[in-house]
């Protein structure tokens, strides 16, 4: 039987490189997100080429009750999830922690926190139960590397690293591996959404190095997600050749 991947967040970005690229090795998809018509459009485009079955959820992350009525709403076929990708997560505002705005916050910890422990609490469960699967939480640099104006968004990525290791501590047996994938820079609609539309504001973030690409990542989980049963990759970093960390990129 075909392995079913639920990619969260699939609409963009690293959620839709991640959604092609496996598509593009054969697995089956569920594929969630908010904008119901790219999620439609990428269903058919993947069907059409790559011949697998995908199941659309379209649905808010950040509400408890939505999570659970879409897992709950899941056709027998697939049930059975072998790889969860936590990547739906977002950013919005660069601001100082005391001009920060308080919905902005909630919106960031909604999503970046709460979905991923709103899906991964189900998954979880069936993948012990099932006796195998594989959860990759796509954190980030930000996780262990705090940088000026980033406060709450920082804040739910190492809420995003902690959880990984310890969601791997009460998994271990069971079967289930945890992955934390974290990137640096990776040029998507990430930026964009942080900064409200501000298009130069977005590009400045990418300007004068080349930074990654949602496939970048993409490959890193599909790697990560193919080694052998004995074999876990626990956490990976990866940033573009030009940035160190968080806080150093070389721009020409
Ligand atoms: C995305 C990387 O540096 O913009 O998580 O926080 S950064």
């Amino acid at each position: 039987m075909k392995q079913v991947v639920l990619v969260t967040g699939a609409t963009s970005g690293i959620g839709e490189a991640t959604a092609r690229i496996f598509a593009e090795e054969g697995y089956d998809l569920i594929i969630t997100g908010r904008r119901a018509e790219r999620l439609k459009q990428l269903k058919q485009e993947l069907k059409e080429d790559h011949g697998v079955s995908v199941h659309v959820l379209c649905f808010d992350i950040k509400e408890r009750q939505s999570c659970q009525a879409a897992l709950e709403s899941l056709p027998e076929k697939f049930r059975q999830i072998d790889i969860l990708v936590n990547n739906a997560g977002m950013a919005s505002d660069f601001v100082h922690f005391q001009s920060g705005d308080v919905n902005n916050w909630e919106e960031v910890i909604d999503t970046n926190i709460k979905g991923v422990l709103y899906i991964s609490r189900i998954v979880a469960e069936r993948m012990v139960a099932q006796g195998h699967g594989h959860i990759v939480n796509i954190g980030s640099t930000a996780g262990t590397e705090p940088y000026e104006c980033g406060n709450v968004y920082c804040a739910t990525k190492h809420a995003v690293h902690a959880l990984s290791e310890t969601m791997r501590i009460d998994l271990l047996g069971t079967g289930v591996k945890v992955t934390e994938i974290r990137p640096g820079k990776v040029e998507t609609e990430f930026s964009l959404i942080r900064f409200h539309g501000d298009k130069e504001a977005a590009d400045k973030v990418y300007a004068g190095y080349e930074p990654l690409r949602g496939e970048d990542i993409a490959e890193t989980i599909l790697w990560a997600v193919r080694q052998p049963a004995h074999v876990s990759i626990n956490e990976v970093i990866i940033t573009p050749a030009s940035q160190a960390n968080s806080y150093y990129i070389v721009r020409k």
